[in-house]
């Protein structure tokens, strides 16, 4: 395993120096200054690969070798007219970071909206924060902040009656914070802030799109990009669509092991695989993340390890719990990896994902999910069960 750890470059509070001393070897990254839809310079991508490695020392090093990720624009999404150049600038993107050396390059194709949740601050019973997602909240925001045209109909009337019950529960300040939160507020996604009308015109754009008109345009966009990933020695790693279902009405594509079958089965390529972000596919009870973990052994290039606790009664929402007790058997998924590892003879990279924010860095200001200590437990736990499962050998 490759243990590595995401930095959101020179603005990101957690330091290169801070970084070294976590013990990781691996920097995930990506040019977030690059605006969405233009081709990275080799000159940049090598300016901040240096500014990486520049401050590495004998037995302290760490490498860029994972990015994550480069943004999708809209348009390729959508297959809209003129949507070539933004493929072709991809593949230069593919092109540069091979002879950068990059190994990885994880990227998603969600519409609109990128990862998504209702609380950035939700306090654990001993004090830390988690981040979490809401489904009452979120239907909330939906049908009464967002107001959006046929919303209702994507819920029952329990749900809109819970979702109605949120809306009145929340001050105006919790209301801009949840629209806030929904729209514009988390590090790293691949989509462009939005206010609450661009928000409804971006949402509208989607409009008679489905699932196989989305798939469609993943797979050709893919059939251009793959070719260039193999000959640059790249693997793509999708991410899937976090949380796992439809949202907002759109389609989203990446959240089975039905979807993965398509892909997969679609386009062989080596090239073409995917990060198991196991809390994403964990948000879903019918994912069997150590299932998983085997099943697509080849496929698996990087993967991002945490966990997730569902609500028993409304198993769509969710808190991020603790790297190692969770809804899902971290345990058994570690191990599936490790055996894939040795079968296949490679490394797969690892990421602890979001951590908690807990202890010094209550008080300090952190991109959301991405402080330093949560994150360090994290990567020291699942350290400990790798260091453990390699030492006891393969799984019989
Ligand atoms: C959340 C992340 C996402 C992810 C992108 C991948 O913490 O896992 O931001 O990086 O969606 O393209």
């Amino acid at each position: 395993m490759r243990e590595s750890w995401r930095w959101f470059g020179p603005n990101d509070p957690v330091t290169l120096e801070e970084i070294r001393q976590t013990g990781a070897t691996d920097i995930v990254s990506a040019l977030h200054d690059i605006p969405i839809g233009e081709a990275w310079p080799l000159d940049a991508i090598q300016s901040y690969k240096f500014l990486i490695e520049a401050g590495n020392n004998p037995g302290a090093s760490l490498h860029w070798t994972v990015v994550e990720s480069i943004p999708v624009h809209e348009d390729i999404k959508l297959a809209a007219p003129g949507h070539q150049k933004y493929i072709d600038a991809w593949i230069e993107t593919v092109k540069n970071l091979g002879a950068a050396g990059i190994e990885t390059i994880c990227y998603n194709f969600m519409p609109v909206i990128d990862w998504t949740r209702t609380d950035l601050k939700y306090q654990l019973p001993n004090g830390a924060y988690a981040l979490r997602f809401d489904q009452d909240k979120f239907a909330a925001f939906d049908v009464f902040v967002l107001e959006r045209a046929n919303a209702r109909n994507d819920y029952t009337p329990e749900e809109l009656e819970r979702a109605e019950r949120a809306f009145h529960s929340m001050s105006s300040k919790e209301k801009s914070e949840l629209t806030r939160t929904i729209i514009a507020g988390l590090p790293g996604k691949m989509t462009d802030a939005y206010t609450l009308d661009d928000f409804r015109h971006a949402l509208a754009r989607y409009d008679g799109v489905d699932h196989a008109g989305l798939r469609r345009n993943l797979f050709s966009f893919l059939k251009q990009v793959l070719p260039h990933a193999e000959a640059a020695g790249i693997k793509l790693a999708i991410h899937p669509d976090d949380p796992p279902w439809d949202m907002f009405g759109l389609p989203r594509i990446i959240c089975t092991p039905d979807d993965l079958d398509l892909l997969f089965g679609d386009l062989p390529s080596p090239a073409n695989g995917m990060t198991l972000c196991v809390g994403t596919y964990g948000s879903r009870p019918d994912n069997d993340l150590p299932q998983m973990a085997l099943d697509y052994a080849s496929r698996i290039h990087f993967a991002h390890l945490r966990g997730v606790s569902r609500d028993r009664d409304e198993q769509r929402s969710f808190y991020e719990a603790n790297h190692l007790d969770s809804d899902i058997d971290m345990i058994r998924v570690v191990r599936h990896l490790l055996d894939n590892e040795r079968a296949l003879d490679r490394q797969i990279f690892i990421r602890p994902d979001h951590g908690h924010q807990m202890m010094g860095d209550m008080k300090k200001a952190n991109n959301p999910g991405y402080s330093a200590i949560g994150r360090m437990k994290g990567l020291a736990e699942i350290r400990g069960v790798i260091k453990a499962l390699s030492a006891m050998g393969s799984e019989q």
